[in-house]
């Protein structure tokens, strides 16, 4: 099948690239290799910050952090795509993050994606309660092979990887979900981004052919069996070109819409509310607001009812929920842009069982459920659909629920 690489060739480039790195700015090697996984999203789109369901899976593409300790009390972090190391002293962290979200990003002191990983650090110590004078200084190399701004959160792949390689190496005691809870908070207050927990969890806690089931509330999950490989069936990303971004714009206006439905309809989140609250709903609020509420409540439920569905009929039963899905953040919450519904329209048009835009939207990728033997069509379809419009090529491959974070050397 012409879109699966060949099992294990990726990481092991991504993983030697992080070594070689590491070993070109030390002079040294490193004391071990850490890597988390991308993610894509079955279904669930922005229920997280709103205390509600969701059910995303690693994929099989991976950030690694190759790192190792040094007795200068400072923490250097390097990556492939910007080889120059950002170096900054342990003591400095708090004062550098414990400002406005993104205010070290948005002044210039740091760059955009060294907060990643130096927030990880700070926030990691925080969480830990350990200070900085009581850890050794760290250099920390970063190579990956998730594709950057295609919605598959390279970010939360590049937070989990260093947030296990400093607990390791720093001797933290952090759980997998502690974590997940630290890449959030860089993500939220050093880099600025007013993100959920989703992606963390999901790169974190991935298991093979399995989604993770995510109550944002309490933070309980669960291992959803797939069975993809048992039923023949393959997810397909499309990867439309459309970059997108979190900080700002239409991610943090939807957020916002969230917040202001449930203060108007007196509601800790949009989580306490369920389809019969709708009819309330529309008579309260604006059509906008309204819509944007409607969206996580009917969303919350499909999320729901996806993993009922899987339990009962498997992964074919599910192809109306993610279809449904895409609708309502196209119709409701309006994060959809037209190379997505593109994408989407052309799967279905070509056989898959369902597709839908997966992750924050606004661009990125589009996820269809296909059977093996139709991979290739849909991909083609695709392709086609794109070249009539006029856009920029698609890229499709297929993405395996993979496992999470672990330490590879
Ligand atoms: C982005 C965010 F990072 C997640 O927290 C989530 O809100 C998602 O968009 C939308 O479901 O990936």
């Amino acid at each position: 099948m012409r879109f699966t690489e060949p099992a294990g060739w990726v990481e092991v480039t991504a993983l030697n690239d992080a070594e070689a790195l590491f070993t070109s700015l030390t002079g040294r090697g490193a004391e071990g290799v850490w890597s988390s996984a991308g993610r894509a999203n079955l279904i669930g789109e922005h229920t997280d910050y709103n205390e509600g369901f969701v059910l995303p899976f690693a994929i099989q593409h991976r950030t690694y952090a190759a790192a190792g300790m040094h007795a200068d009390l400072a923490i250097r972090v390097a990556s492939t795509f910007s080889p120059d190391p950002v170096e900054v002293a342990l003591a400095e962290l708090e004062t550098l993050f414990a400002g406005a979200p993104g205010a070290a990003v948005a002044d210039g002191t740091v760059p955009e994606w060294a907060a990643y990983p130096l927030g990880v650090a700070w926030a990691a110590l925080a969480a830990s309660g350990r200070s900085a004078a009581d850890v050794p200084g760290v250099d920390i190399a970063i190579a990956s092979d998730v594709p950057v701004g295609a919605g598959l959160s390279s970010s939360a792949a590049i937070e989990g990887a260093v947030a296990a390689a400093l607990n390791d190496l720093w001797q933290l005691g952090l759980s997998p979900l502690d974590m997940a809870k630290v890449g959030r908070r860089a993500e939220n207050e050093a880099v600025g981004a007013p993100t959920g927990i989703m992606d963390q969890v999901s790169s974190i806690l991935g298991r093979a052919d399995a989604a993770t089931f995510l109550d944002c509330r309490t933070l309980e999950t669960r291992s959803v069996d797939l069975g993809l490989e048992r039923e023949g069936l393959i997810l397909l990303a499309i990867d439309t070109k459309v970059e997108h971004a979190h900080a700002s714009g239409g991610y943090r206006d939807r957020r916002a819409a969230c917040e202001r439905g449930a203060a108007a309809l007196g509601v800790p989140s949009l989580r306490d509310l369920t389809e019969a609250d709708l009819d309330r709903a529309r008579d309260i609020l604006d059509d906008v607001t309204f819509r944007r509420v409607r969206h996580i409540v009917t969303e919350n439920q499909r999320v729901l009812d996806t993993v009922d569905a899987l339990a009962s009929g498997g992964p074919r039963a599910i192809g109306d929920l993610l279809v449904a899905s895409h609708a309502s953040m196209r119709d409701d919450f309006e994060i959809s842009v037209p190379e997505l519904d593109t994408a989407v329209d052309a799967a279905l048009a070509a056989g898959a069982i369902g597709a839908r835009m997966t992750g924050g939207g606004f661009g990125g990728s589009a996820v269809a459920l296909v059977e093996a033997d139709a991979v290739d069509a849909v991909a083609d379809a695709a392709a086609r659909a794109f070249a009539a419009r006029g856009y920029a090529a698609p890229h499709a491959f297929t993405v395996v629920p993979s496992e999470g974070v672990r330490r590879d050397a």
